[in-house]
């Protein structure tokens, strides 16, 4: 009698910490989903001004931001976020580089090679006249403007909002 009481409350506990472990579980992956849906995603979309200028024609997402319709605006972002330019100039005829302060090119669509390339945190991804990339903290450190490699008028500063 007194036995059987004993196994049903075990049963009972066992079932109570299966139950506790399935909750924290999905609480866990539930925070982790969360904390992707935060990061910062933005879009710049860059006009050219013949050989002169880019321009900015539109801003979409968060984390980055500009001055529409003038010319080598200053770009501000954010840093943590994954930012895309899509230059309507035209990779090929304009292509977009961004360099540090000491106007070392560190990735972009040029074919020179560039100090972030190959760093999986950056992951810089190319496709047709888009860039992508990730404003990881160490390439916020360096960051320090953008130019047209090919017509070096056509350049503006990359500005980190505080
Ligand atoms: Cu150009």
């Amino acid at each position: 009698m007194h036995k059987s009481t004993l196994q049903k409350l075990s049963t009972l506990i066992a079932i109570i910490l299966t139950l506790f472990m399935f909750i924290s579980c999905t609480s866990t992956n539930t925070g982790a989903m969360d904390d992707e849906d935060e990061l910062l995603s933005g879009t710049v979309v860059l006009e050219n001004n013949g050989a002169q200028s880019y321009t900015v024609s539109r801003i979409d997402g968060d984390g980055i931001s500009a001055e529409t319709g003038t010319a080598n605006p200053s770009i501000t972002l954010t840093a943590g976020g994954r930012y895309t330019f899509v230059n309507q100039a035209g990779a090929s005829s304009h292509p977009l580089d961004f360099r540090n302060g000491d106007r070392e090119k560190l990735f972009g669509q040029s074919n020179a090679a560039g100090q972030f390339d190959s760093d999986s945190d950056v992951n810089v991804v190319e496709n047709g006249d888009s860039i992508t990339f990730t404003l990881t903290e160490s390439l916020a450190a360096s960051l320090a403007d953008y130019i047209c490699s090919f017509h070096p008028g056509m350049n503006g500063n990359l500005v980190l909002s505080q």
